[in-house]
């Protein structure tokens, strides 16, 4: 409530329906967007109807913070963050935006009032899935913490018409269908349609001397022109007047050409091109077993890349400030290579458009970019075949030679008679068919090169990086992953977060390391008590929701055992697989076992051109058909396949979670984000030596996690020593006996060769090693199955991994990322409470 200022009577307190906060205000001003916006009486009004009157009213309440922050920013000295990401996997906003406002209770008050649910009406919106998985999810998280933590950054990345397609499972196979998702409209953006930018393609260069300075030039003249829309979103920070922008980037037919083949008479012609231009930002690509050079793709990159740079060049003419200071104004993170060719661009802006020299551009873009590399497997590794390279973006190849050139005579100085490490270090692959390695790139025009987790960093420099790291040891860190605890905490798992809260406060929210206070309590039994009865409150709301999307009835008493991420051999979902059948087997032969019931969850999704990835599903879905039918297994074993999973999905099923599965093949997984959510809503981890496992282990306490399994060390020695996984079916009878009912066809109606590739790969190749660590891995299943009977024990376990979570933190990893790499630093937002009520335009 606010006093209304000298033109009005000073008694008189009034709440302005844009911004108040009173249950009668935000009633009236929800009512008000349900008739005026959705055009709607509430009798005829949808949940649809109702979400978008509630989203438009939770943005009016943020309004003023996201502009003043803008204008802050614009008008302080301040370095801004700029984070490049082709994926940035947002999840739905309104939940999360009523916990960063801290307006929760008031709007759900309200809604109550009007005889709505807010539970309701949050899992009406339809969630911006634009990004893969771990990569894209970071990005979010990492936005969600630099506005927490007052720093200036704007996100930028494409606004794809459609995100990672929705799942569907048919008969056990994967089906993909469009995400539509914004097809009810999007309340969270504003289009800003006047700071629009246009990108080039194609075409050829032409050199010419410049005429005031004599000096060699370059102009391109390409084959089309695309215009980038932008697309804002704020981020609010949490509890602080932060609202930063998430910029993204729509693709438009630039008008200007269509014209000259509208006047030729080419009508068709020229809405061809308006299509073909539209296409650049129509669809995420999903994430592959392999590296495709897709030519869509790279025009992709280069789009939003262009257009961020131009934007942010636009950002510092309007400051009037130098462009010579770019590096002091932006600190432009590269998330993975996706947007690597960001540092030939900035060099083309700065010498083509404004006639920077060389040598001063260059001193430009190394100091303003940050790499940060997400995989360690080299066949994921982005290169560009150079002709596919070369055509579409002719001056950058130019440029990427000159580069190269310079960076070569450096190697030379620094190793001399080196001929085999130079054409490793070549930003040019030379050993076939040629391509510009973007990795390469990347490291050459970033001052920092870092990795995800503490084990990702180190075999880096070991292998795919090592010759950089022998190049330029300086630039080297490691910052491993956070996520943030406003979403995979407070919102996703209320009921905890009242329980901590209620015994420590609240400030653990912000800083994340206070959660340690919970240690002294796993000796109240009472506290013990209460965080049991919440976890099982959550299965059971989760046993409800598999009920009424599957039909199968779990039971909230077994132990859930969840392995929820992307599906992909590394990540070796059929190595709990064969967990499954082994318990299976041994009931079959032991029908009166003595066994801890387990509800088996799987959720995720398969690359579409995947086949092995789309093949464990039906694995899944088969062996799954088999137990949950078979009356010698009821009431101790399930298999459920969690469809279409999300982040919407995904708060749902971290909460819920006794046990999370963490399987990769050590060496493999850069670092995972999903074991840190599992973790510290009290799920156990059973898990290798791998990514961010590691330190998660370290945290937690060895006692409070079921290691097992070969670590990365281990894998490649024994690969080196010649790995014969033949020799484990061979000599293990209990594999043996898995494999062959695998192989027999005995969950495939009897076809034997439905899952012959699984089965052959697994015998002949076995490349991430699941017959080797099968043994490990099952006598570490039979531990957790032992721990789990002493319930007291488990809850002590699962409080203590909660309270020892905090190191993993998004506000903690961004921290370390302000410090060491971008070297920026809090600007605080002060709210001018009574501009937005000004009856005159100041200007
Ligand atoms: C590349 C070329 C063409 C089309 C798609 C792609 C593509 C897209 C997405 C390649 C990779 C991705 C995503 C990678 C990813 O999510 N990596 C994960 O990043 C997480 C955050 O750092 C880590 O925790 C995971 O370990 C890592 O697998």
């Amino acid at each position: 409530m606010q006093t209304v200022p000298n033109s009005m009577p000073a008694n008189i307190q009034i709440e302005d329906d844009r911004t108040g906060l009173e249950t009668e205000t935000l009633k009236r001003a929800f009512l008000d967007n349900l008739f005026y916006i959705q055009g709607k009486f509430p009798a005829l009004a949808t949940p649809n109807d109702y979400y978008m009157a509630l989203a438009y009213t939770v943005r009016d309440r943020l309004l003023r913070r996201w502009l003043s922050s803008a204008e802050l920013y614009t008008n302080s000295g301040s370095r801004t963050v700029c984070y490049l990401s082709a994926e940035f996997l947002m999840g739905p906003h309104l939940g999360n935006n009523l916990i960063n406002l801290g307006i929760y209770n008031q709007v759900n008050q309200a809604i109550e009032e009007l005889g709505l649910n807010l539970d309701e009406l949050l899992q009406q919106e339809e969630e911006p899935g634009l990004g893969n998985g771990g990569l894209g999810r970071l990005a979010a998280c990492y936005l969600d913490s630099l506005a927490s933590l007052e720093i200036p950054a704007i996100g930028y990345g494409i606004r794809y018409e459609f995100g990672i397609f929705d799942q569907e499972i048919h008969n056990g196979w994967q089906v993909e269908i469009t995400d539509k998702w914004l097809r009810y409209g999007n309340p969270w953006e504003i289009a800003r349609p006047d700071w629009a930018v246009d990108v080039k393609f194609g075409g050829h260069t032409e050199s010419f001397e410049d005429e005031l300075e004599g000096r060699f030039r370059v102009r391109w003249v390409p084959y089309k022109v695309v215009r980038g829309i932008p697309y804002d979103t704020p981020i609010l920070g949490y509890k602080v007047n932060t609202a930063n922008t998430l910029r993204l980037w729509s693709a438009e037919a630039a008008e200007s050409f269509d014209f000259a083949a509208f006047n030729s008479g080419d009508y068709l012609g020229a809405v061809q091109q308006k299509s073909d231009s539209e296409n650049i930002s129509k669809v995420l690509y999903p994430n592959d077993e392999l590296y495709r050079g897709k030519q869509l793709r790279l025009e992709q990159q280069m789009f939003f890349v262009s257009c961020s740079l131009q934007d942010m060049i636009r950002i510092m003419a309007g400051q009037k400030l130098p462009l010579e200071d770019f590096h002091k104004k932006f600190a432009i993170q590269l998330n993975d290579t996706h947007p690597a060719i960001a540092v030939v661009e900035l060099m083309r802006l700065l010498m083509d458009e404004h006639s920077m020299d060389w040598d001063k551009s260059w001193a430009i873009v190394h100091n303003t970019f940050g790499y940060t590399n997400h995989t360690l497997l080299p066949e994921a590794l982005e290169r560009w075949p150079i002709r596919l390279f070369g055509e579409l973006l002719p001056r950058h190849l130019e440029i990427v030679y000159e580069i190269n050139r310079r960076f070569l005579d450096d190697v030379r100085i620094k190793f001399p008679d080196d001929g085999d490490r130079l054409s490793r270090l070549s930003l040019i692959d030379e050993s076939g068919e040629k391509y510009v390695r973007m990795a390469n790139l990347a490291c050459v025009g970033s001052a920092a090169i870092n990795g995800v987790a503490a084990l990702h960093s180190e075999l880096l420099k070991q292998t795919v990086l090592k010759d950089f790291y022998e190049m330029y040891p300086e630039k080297f860190s490691n910052k491993t992953n956070g996520v943030t605890p406003r979403r995979f905490m407070v919102l996703s798992n209320p009921r905890l977060e009242t329980l901590i809260t209620s015994k420590i406060g609240d400030s653990w929210i912000k800083h994340l390391d206070e959660l340690h206070k919970l240690e002294p309590f796993v000796n109240d039994p009472a506290f013990c008590a209460e965080f049991r009865q919440i976890k099982h409150a959550i299965k059971q709301d989760l046993a409800n929701y598999i009920k009424v999307k599957t039909n199968i009835d779990v039971n909230p008493n077994s132990i859930f055992d969840i392995q929820a991420k992307r599906i992909h051999e590394y990540k070796r979902q059929h190595l709990n697989a064969l967990h499954i059948v082994t318990l299976y087997n041994r009931i079959k032969a032991n029908p009166n076992l003595d066994i801890t019931p387990r509800t088996f969850l799987f959720g995720g999704k398969a690359a579409p051109g995947y086949y092995m990835a789309k093949l464990i599903i039906k694995l899944i879905n088969s062996i799954g058909d088999v137990v949950n039918r078979d009356p010698d297994i009821a009431g101790r074993l399930k298999v459920v396949f969690l469809t279409d999973y999300n982040v919407k999905f995904a708060q749902r099923v971290y909460p819920a979670a006794d046990l999370s599965e963490q399987i990769s093949t050590a060496g493999k997984e850069a670092s995972g984000t999903g074991n840190m959510k599992f973790a510290m809503n009290g799920s156990l981890t059973i898990g290798t030596l791998d990514g961010a496992n590691i330190e998660i282990r370290e945290e937690v306490g060895a006692e409070n996690f079921f290691l097992f399994g070969l670590s990365a060390e281990e894998v490649v020695a024994k690969k080196a020593a010649g790995y014969n996984p033949m020799d484990y079916y061979a000599s293990n009878p209990e594999l043996k006996l898995v494999i062959d009912r695998i192989s027999s066809g005995f969950f495939s109606s009897g076809d034997g060769n439905l899952f012959k590739p699984i089965v052959d790969d697994l015998l002949y190749r076995d490349e991430y090693m699941l017959m080797a660590d099968y043994q490990a891995y099952i006598d570490c299943q039979d531990q957790v199955d032992h721990a789990y009977r002493d319930q007291d024990h488990w809850t002590r376990m699962s409080i203590l991994n909660v309270a020892r979570m905090g190191k993993f933190s998004s506000d903690r990893a961004i921290r370390e990322y302000c410090e060491d790499i971008w070297k920026v630093q809090p600007v605080p937002i002060e709210l001018d409470e009574y501009r937005q009520t000004q009856t005159t335009l100041n200007l």
